[in-house]
């Protein structure tokens, strides 16, 4: 089928990304036999252009995939609702066809059905997309029944969606540079760092997190070996910069170290970053990281209260994170740390405590969030609710956060006083 896919987010926070996943379904559906066409609305250029670019009147799709990245920003005090510029591009691609319109991507995948209903598309497809939007495609040009396509949702429907369909890694395709997708290796004068996947799914059950929604709760790894040897093209195609967006980059710890180990065999002059969970890092693993060109980590302990990281449910203590954290700083790699406070259980004593104890880390930048983005289906939601802050039936689309009481009317003062001096600190 003629299949036009757009990556709808615009968002330059952190740093302006590459749609890696919205790639991966690309190249899924372009094996498949199917005719693709990319659209990666973060070149900036107005959605208006798409036709002027040929994407409808010289292409003429007969379906539309939107990516859905990001929900809002999670920032508590002024949250951006980010869907907004979403809609206007479903409703644009509706006044030019009426061929139907898909969803997926990380965001969409937190809040399917919500997500849906807001941005008035067909369809969503929740979850990796290789697998299902290919059975999709095949299925509408066909023109058979959907319904039953796992992780699927229709417009309007109030069917449960049947879920399931998790693929091995390895049987799925990883995009090449100068692809249907042109990675540009830059973004103006910013070197981009490439999001590089090589593990799905998180077991770890954090109280907030949303990661489960996305990615499913079990690792599932493609063999390092197939990861390196396209990391490899990216090199070749000029890239130096890579991200590891892996939710754990150290875990399993024996895949993360021989990972490093198919790196180093390479010898390539490349600087990556990737996220750590201060757990089950030993010296041996941190200094293959350096050797195979890890340059910067981020580390989200979150908290320095042994109370308030049992009750995240962290698997580690603070004591973990001060022997990660030197480790790291012995062989040069740049910490970024995390503290993510006001969730259930904390009072001024605990968050003045993770502040001795982040200062006393002397880690290179730390980033200071307060009050919890609530997401469906997390532990943290589930108290909310018990506690009155949210209904039942609230679906969360637009953000919402969880504040301890205690801190109301107190933190945000304190964090600002707290982070005065220190130029490498940020809220
Ligand atoms: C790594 C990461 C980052 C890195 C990115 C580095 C880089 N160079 O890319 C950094 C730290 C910079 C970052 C920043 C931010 N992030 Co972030 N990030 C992630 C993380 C952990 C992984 C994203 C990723 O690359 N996945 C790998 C790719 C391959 O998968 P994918 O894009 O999801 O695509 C798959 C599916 O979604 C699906 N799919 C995708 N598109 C489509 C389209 C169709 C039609 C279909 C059918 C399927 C489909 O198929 C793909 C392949 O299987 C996710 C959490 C997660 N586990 O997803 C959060 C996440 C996406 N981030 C999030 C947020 C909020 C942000 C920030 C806004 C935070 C901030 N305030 O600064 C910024 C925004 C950045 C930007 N400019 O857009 C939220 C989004 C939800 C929300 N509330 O909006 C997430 C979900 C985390 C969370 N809190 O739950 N992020």
């Amino acid at each position: 089928m003629r299949t036009l896919l757009i990556s709808a987010n615009t968002e330059q926070l952190q740093m302006p990304v590459l749609p890696m996943g919205l790639a991966c379904v690309a190249a899924a559906a372009e094996r498949a036999g199917h005719e693709v066409r990319f659209l990666n609305l973060m070149s900036g250029e107005d959605f208006e252009k798409i036709d002027r670019e040929g994407a409808f009147t010289g292409f003429d799709p007969q379906v539309i995939g939107i990516s859905v990245r990001n929900i809002d920003d999670q920032h508590r005090n002024a949250p951006k609702f980010l869907l907004e510029p979403v809609k206007r591009v479903v409703d644009a691609c509706r006044a030019l066809t009426s061929v139907p319109i898909v969803l997926g991507g990380a965001g969409y995948s937190i809040f399917p059905r919500s997500a849906l209903a807001f941005l008035g598309a067909d369809m969503g497809l929740k979850g990796e997309g290789e697998a299902a939007f290919v059975m999709l495609l095949d299925r509408l040009s066909r023109k058979e029944d959907v319904s039953d396509i796992p992780n699927l949702l229709l417009a309007g429907s109030r069917a449960g969606v049947r879920t399931g369909g998790f693929q091995k890694l390895d049987d799925l395709p990883i995009p090449v540079p100068n692809g249907l997708f042109p990675f540009p290796t830059r973004f103006g004068a910013q070197k981009i760092r490439l999001p590089f996947q090589t593990r799905r799914g998180c077991p770890m059950r954090c109280s907030y997190c949303s990661t489960a929604a996305i990615e499913g709760p079990i690792l599932r790894k493609r063999s390092p070996e197939m990861a390196v040897d396209s990391i490899c093209r990216f090199v070749e195609a000029g890239f130096s910069h890579f991200f590891f967006v892996d939710n754990t980059f150290n875990f399993p710890p024996s895949y993360a170290r021989k990972l490093c180990d198919c790196l180093c065999a390479r010898k390539l002059a490349i600087e990556w970053s990737c996220i750590l969970y201060p757990w089950l890092i030993d010296e041996g693993l941190v200094e293959s990281m350096a050797r195979a060109g890890c340059v910067e980590v981020s580390l989200g302990f979150e908290s320095g209260s042994e109370k308030i990281l049992r009750s995240m449910n962290k698997r580690f203590q603070p004591a973990d994170v001060r022997a990660v954290s030197t480790l790291l700083h012995k062989y040069g790699i740049k910490r970024m740390g995390f503290l993510l406070l006001g969730g259930p259980g904390e009072t001024r004593q605990t968050v003045e405590e993770s502040f001795e104890f982040a200062a006393s880390l002397e880690l290179e930048a730390m980033k200071v969030t307060t009050g919890i983005r609530i997401y469906p289906h997390t532990a943290l939601a589930a108290a909310a609710v018990q506690e009155g802050i949210i209904s039942p039936a609230d679906d969360l689309l637009r953000p919402t956060f969880y504040l301890a009481r205690p801190l109301e009317g107190w933190i945000d003062q304190t964090v600002s006083g707290w982070l005065q001096g220190k130029p490498n600190w940020h809220s």
